[in-house]
């Protein structure tokens, strides 16, 4: 039965920066498919927060405070939730950071602090999860990826650089843990309402205008659509599909760019 392609019944998934943004979206998403929901975060404040709005869509999330560049957090983490929840058997690696700064103006600090949460942190978790997902020999891996998998653009080299290696660390779990029936892929999302594009979409940003123009469904995208595609990477549905970025971006990635006025929907 179709319906039953996509039940998480059973299922314990973490999403790693779960307290707002896309990571929320797909944990109410991911919920309401019947997903026992973690939610980790760095904010007490945050987490807080977290619990009441998934309660309010009827989600009784498990949240945890630690660290994903940590490993002895991330160890503690895991630990409680395995002996509180249960074994993970959905990992998504959501958590990450942006710096928009140019090259010759950026501090090595922090370039690396960017590469640490958002390349290293995903492997940082993933290797404590995985041993558990190989002895059940089953488990479903999510690392979010970008559009900054694929492009450069001024000012983001280390989130870029981060990305880039993100979807290549992804093919290589792949490579290396299909063969126990994990799945792990990516998603990346286009240009999403989230807090972490505020500074380039409000205000009269002239960036919104390039997105307008990059991005062939006219839109900027929303969390949930980004939800939803992690409901298919996390379900029965995708059990052969591994090593693969699922990018969810309106058509970014197809388009070369159009004139401005050249995308208008024409009245029919
Ligand atoms: P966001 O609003 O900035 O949320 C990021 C989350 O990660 C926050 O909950 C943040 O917690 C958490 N986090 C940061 N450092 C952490 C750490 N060391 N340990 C644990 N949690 C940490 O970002 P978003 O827009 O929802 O994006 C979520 C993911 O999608 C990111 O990986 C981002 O790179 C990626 N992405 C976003 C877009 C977009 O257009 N928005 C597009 C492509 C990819 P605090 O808030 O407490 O710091
Ligand atoms: C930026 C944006 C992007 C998005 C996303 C696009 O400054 O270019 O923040 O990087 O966050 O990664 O896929």
């Amino acid at each position: 039965m179709l319906n039953e392609l996509f039940d998480l019944t059973g299922k314990v998934a973490l999403i790693t920066g779960g307290t707002h943004g896309i990571g929320m979206a797909i944990g109410k998403t991911l919920g309401k498919a019947g997903a026992k929901i973690c939610v980790n975060d760095i904010s007490d404040e945050k987490l807080a927060a977290a619990k009441k709005d998934y309660a309010d869509d009827g989600i009784d999330a498990y949240i945890l405070k630690f660290d994903v560049t940590s490993e002895a957090d991330v160890d503690c983490g895991i630990s409680q939730i395995e002996q509180e929840v249960g074994v993970v058997d959905i990992l998504v690696n959501n958590a990450g950071i942006i710096k928009r700064i140019p090259i010759l103006d950026m501090p090595v600090a922090d370039y690396k602090l960017v590469l640490d949460i958002d390349l290293v942190a995903p492997l940082i978790v993933s290797k404590r999860v995985v041993p558990n997902m190989i002895k059940k020999r089953a488990g479903k891996i999510i690392n979010m990826c970008s559009m900054m998998s694929v492009y450069g653009r001024n000012t983001v080299s280390a989130y870029a650089s981060a990305k880039g290696g993100l979807k290549l660390l992804t093919a290589n779990m792949c490579c290396e843990w299909a063969k126990y029936n994990l799945q792990i892929n990516g998603i990346g999302p286009g240009y999403i309402v989230t807090a972490q594009t505020g500074p380039i979409r409000e205000n009269g940003h002239p960036f919104n205008d390039l997105v307008m123009t990059r991005t062939p469904a006219g839109r900027w995208g929303q969390p949930e659509d980004v939800g939803n595609a992690a409901l298919f990477l996390a379900s029965k549905a995708a059990d052969f599909v591994n090593g693969h970025i699922l990018y969810v971006d309106g058509g970014i990635l197809a388009n070369f760019g159009y004139v401005k006025g050249e995308n208008d929907v024409l009245t029919v």
